[in-house]
């Protein structure tokens, strides 16, 4: 290094500051830079031993970490890549000025690409690798970076003028553009989703590793492939963004490299106006074990700092905080002499030859094209850790009044002419003072140099970016043989329906065509569901395999890790376990390779805590199984209020590609699970699974004939009631590990109360309610024509009796379906907070047990006038039901 640190550089006699820095200057020049390092390495170790206590610092200088006599010459033709850069920029800026033009606008964002342009355009032109040549990158774009994306795109002649024009405008005839990168809405073009800030760079960390994973199991030839994540500094303030950043250090994830767009700025103010971002970020990044490249400063500052020979000019830059940067970006070059070079007058000095405009002009590292090219070529060659690079710049950058580094820009839609001009202008965009009020898109003509340019280096790259594409071929089958046996029931033996997935997945593992693609992830909850047995059958994913010998070695089931290993063991965090679903739940495209997860976890650290990163999974077309596990809010005993989940299968309803079910028996969930590898593998559709899974024991009983089809719409009858022509009848649904309790209640009303009931197991309360609503949508489009008649109306439109649901989760969930039954159904469900107890005692507080399913039966029957209201009362007093109990939805 060759800069002290600037504290103590001005406690320091200047003189004896000067011998110093010539007698590092001399090892330096005879030694090298090693020798340096080592020298300092000594000293400072000298200096601890007697009494020096220097303070922890994971910070360098607030400079450039390549310095300009690192860099190398930039290939290719600088000037007219930065003519395109230009080109970009306007039809970037032109489609959003354009889209709110109109009274009502409909929004974009100008300033975040424009300060982004470079970091972009250097990327295209030299780094970002398509997939043609085999092994594409893998790049989350930032998502209020996306008009830059597409503008890159029309001149690349992927996309028309008409597309631009109808950014933001989706349901326009030719198709628009989706505001952010959304593969649901363009999946021919984007490929991961990224604007909810965070979400991008811990699936880009996760969609890293996972490549590993596909090289290691040897599911994929090694690659070079990067994985690159833009992001904003201001994202950074999301757990989500910065919370995995030890995984990839940990696991050498060399093949990734971050991005951050440092504009000082996010949406209402500087980022850090008071602090420094780059250098927190800087050390946090560090502290993780990650390759830091700060881009602070472009070219014209390399003649400078070569001059700062007594480190003022180091020490100047470092404490500015990033507040006073921003002013300085929105000042002249006067106030920037006076208030930024004015502090000593060696500095004023040393930039008296520059003029007021020059001084303004002096650009930011992540501006300067070449400062860029050689961050990228230094993170590209990096071996052995992640990169991460902090590139300086200025939001807005070229809006000048419009915009340019004020706390407004990000919400800058609108460009008057004059800005227009002014901007048209400095980046030399050829079009006439009459013309560019109007803000027109433009192309030059296809066998211009620029265009040619643009596709030349697309060409050599393997081809155009972003780009998304089915690479895997359909699955012709899904073989019989692993499901069978669910089929038949358990005779007699009781099970849980978690134990009987794990034992579905252990089987498929083993399935000769399936078993590779399958990929097992846990959230350190594999002992909780009772998958220990497959650590050992078929390890756990360690790059490094296993380099301890485990302490439970010498048993059976012993925790064996494998850079083979299948199970992906994340470790206490879900959001990064959903990051891993995503990445194999994607590969089908991504990486042509059919890997289809099953992500097993505690069903209430699901949609309620990760929903987000679940509904990013649904919009980039992810495909697999999502497990929720020892779910219900009466069927986990004892866990409590934080456990007890009542609540996912209600959220699961919303997530519009999530196909979700809540299954009683083993038959039901093979089925559910041949179907669903049946739909997402070999009839490409793009939707998931989500099915809850229990731990209560009881018998599996043998799948009824004919059920197969009810199991997968929703509802099928399972058990039909003794005596069809009693007087009084009922129908009863259970799902779930509830479905027993119905059962018993179905047995009893038979035998004391005589009431006849059929009972149906309701798999999924949310495809009866999708299939209904599609159902009457269709009717009310289409009067004239033979109405469709939902589901769940065809299986109940005949069906006598009153109605009784009951269901381990929320009231909402029975209620859905309410409106397609002949008459009003009566819902039991367990809205209201879980707490500790047996399952017993949380049935009956959340009144879903058989009792309370009998009661409800004869009170729905007493109202219809058809048994005395003595009767409900004799019932409550037989199952001791106390009328006067808290309602447990509010207590
Ligand atoms: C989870 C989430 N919260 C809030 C937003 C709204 N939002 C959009 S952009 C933005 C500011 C972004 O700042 P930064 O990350 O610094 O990006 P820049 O535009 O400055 O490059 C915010 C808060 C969002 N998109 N996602
Ligand atoms: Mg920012």
């Amino acid at each position: 290094m060759r800069y002290i640190s600037p504290k103590d550089a001005a406690d320091l006699d200047a003189t004896e500051t000067r011998e110093w820095l010539d007698s590092l200057d001399y090892v330096l020049h005879n030694g090298g830079p090693a020798k340096v390092a080592r020298l300092l390495r000594e000293l400072t170790i000298h200096a601890r031993q007697n009494g020096v206590k220097l303070p922890f610092s994971a910070n360098t200088p607030y400079i450039n970490t390549i310095s300009a006599d690192e860099q190398v010459l930039m290939p290719g033709s600088p000037d007219l890549e930065r003519r395109i850069k230009s080109l970009v920029r306007w039809n970037a800026a032109a489609m959003v000025v354009r889209a709110n033009k109109a009274e009502e606008g409909i929004g974009g964002h100008i300033s975040t690409y424009a300060s982004a342009a470079t970091l972009y355009e250097v990327g295209f032109n030299h780094y970002f690798r398509g997939h043609e040549n085999g092994d594409g990158d893998v790049i989350f774009f930032q998502g209020h970076a996306a008009p830059g994306i597409y503008a890159r795109a029309y001149l690349e002649g992927r996309i028309d003028e008409s597309h631009l024009e109808n950014f933001r405008r989706e349901t326009k005839a030719g198709g628009g553009l989706s505001s952010y990168p959304h593969p649901w809405l363009m999946p021919d073009f984007w490929e991961y989703p990224t604007v909810s800030m965070g979400l991008g760079p811990i699936m880009a960390i996760y969609q890293a590793r996972f490549m590993r994973y596909l090289e290691d199991r040897g599911l994929k030839q090694p690659s070079h492939a990067k994985v690159w994540a833009f992001l904003g500094d201001g994202e950074t303030d999301e757990p989500e963004a910065l919370g995995a950043i030890t995984l990839p250090a940990r696991e050498k994830l060399d093949n990734l490299i971050f991005v951050i767009n440092c504009n000082l700025q996010r949406l209402d103010g500087p980022v850090r106006g008071n602090g420094q971002i780059i250098q927190e970020l800087e050390a946090a990044f560090r502290g993780a074990g990650w390759n830091v490249i700060k881009v602070l400063w472009g070219r014209e500052w390399d003649p400078l700092l070569a001059k700062d020979r007594d480190g003022l000019l180091v020490k100047r830059m470092g404490e500015i905080v990033d507040g006073q940067y921003q002013k300085y970006a929105v000042s002249d070059g006067a106030y920037v002499r006076e208030h930024f070079w004015g502090a000593d007058p060696r500095l004023l000095d040393m930039v008296k030859h520059l003029s007021d405009d020059q001084l303004k002009k002096m650009t930011l590292g992540g501006h300067d094209p070449i400062k860029v090219y050689n961050a990228y070529k230094t993170a590209t060659e990096h071996k052995g850790s992640p990169t991460v690079i902090l590139a300086r710049t200025i939001k807005g950058y070229g809006l000048g009044e419009a915009g340019e580094g004020k706390n407004i820009t990000h919400q800058q839609k609108k460009m008057n002419e004059e800005e227009l001009r002014a901007f048209r202008t400095r980046f030399g965009i050829p079009i006439s003072d009459a013309d560019v009020g109007k803000t027109p898109f433009y192309r030059p003509a296809e066998d211009s140099i620029e265009i040619k340019y643009m596709r030349d280096r697309r060409k050599a790259l393997g081809g155009f970016v972003p780009r998304r594409k089915v690479r895997s071929e359909p699955l012709t089958n899904v073989p019989n043989e692993p499901f069978e046996e669910f089929y038949k029931g358990t005779e007699g033996r009781k099970a849980s329906t978690t134990m009987v997935f794990v034992r579905l997945l252990s089987k498929l593992l083993r399935d000769k065509d399936l078993g590779r693609l399958v990929v097992p992830i846990v959230p350190d909850e594999a002992r909780t569901f009772g998958m220990e047995s497959l650590f050992r059958a078929v390890g756990i994913y360690s790059h490094a395999g296993q380099v301890y010998e485990p302490v439970d070695m010498d048993t059976l089931l012993y925790y064996k890790e494998a850079s083979d290993g299948q199970i992906i063991e994340e470790g206490i965090t879900e959001a990064g376990s959903m990051s891993s679903f995503v990445a194999a739940g994607t590969a089908y495209a991504t990486h042509g390779v059919n890997t289809i997860p099953f992500f097993i976890y505690y069903s209430m650290f699901g949609f309620q805590r990760i929903g987000d990163l679940i509904w990013a999974a649904g919009d980039a077309r992810t495909r697999g199984f999502l497990l929720g596990g020892t779910a219900g809010r009466t069927t986990l005993a004892g866990e409590g209020l934080q456990h007890q989940d009542g609540n996912s299968q209600l959220f699961a309803l919303a997530y519009p590609n999530c196909v979700s079910y809540d299954p009683a028996f083993a038959y039901e969930i093979a089925v559910i699970i041949q179907d669903g590898i049946r739909r997402m593998y070999v009839d490409q559709q793009s939707i998931f699974y989500y099915l809850t899974v229990m731990n209560e024991q009881y018998a599996m009983p043998e799948m009824p004939k004919g059920a197969r089809d009810g199991i997968l719409k929703g509802m099928y009858k399972f058990r039909s009631a003794s005596k069809a022509d009693a007087p009084l009848r009922a129908q009863l649904f259970g799902s779930g590990a509830i479905l027993p309790e119905v059962i018993r209640a179905q047995e009893i009303l038979e035998s004391k109360y005589n009431v006849s009931a059929d009972v149906w197991s309701v798999t999924s309360y949310t495809e009866l309610y999708r299939d209904g609503h599609a159902c009457e949508r269709w009717n009310m489009l289409h009067p004239g024509a033979e109405p469709r008649v939902p589901y769940v109306t065809q299986c109940l439109k005949s069906a006598p009796g009153v109605f009784v649901a009951a269901s381990d989760y929320v009231k909402a969930m029975p209620d859905a379906i309410d409106r397609w039954l002949p008459r009003p159904l009566t819902t039991l469900g367990t809205d209201g907070y879980g707490r500790s107890e047996t399952r017993a005692a949380l049935r009956e507080f959340f009144e879903v047990d058989y009792r309370y399913v009998i009661v409800a039966t004869l009170a729905a029957l007493a109202r219809d006038g058809k048994v005395e209201r003595s009767v409900v009362e004799q019932a409550m007093k037989a199952h001791a039901i106390n009328p006067e109990k808290l309602n447990p939805a509010v207590s």
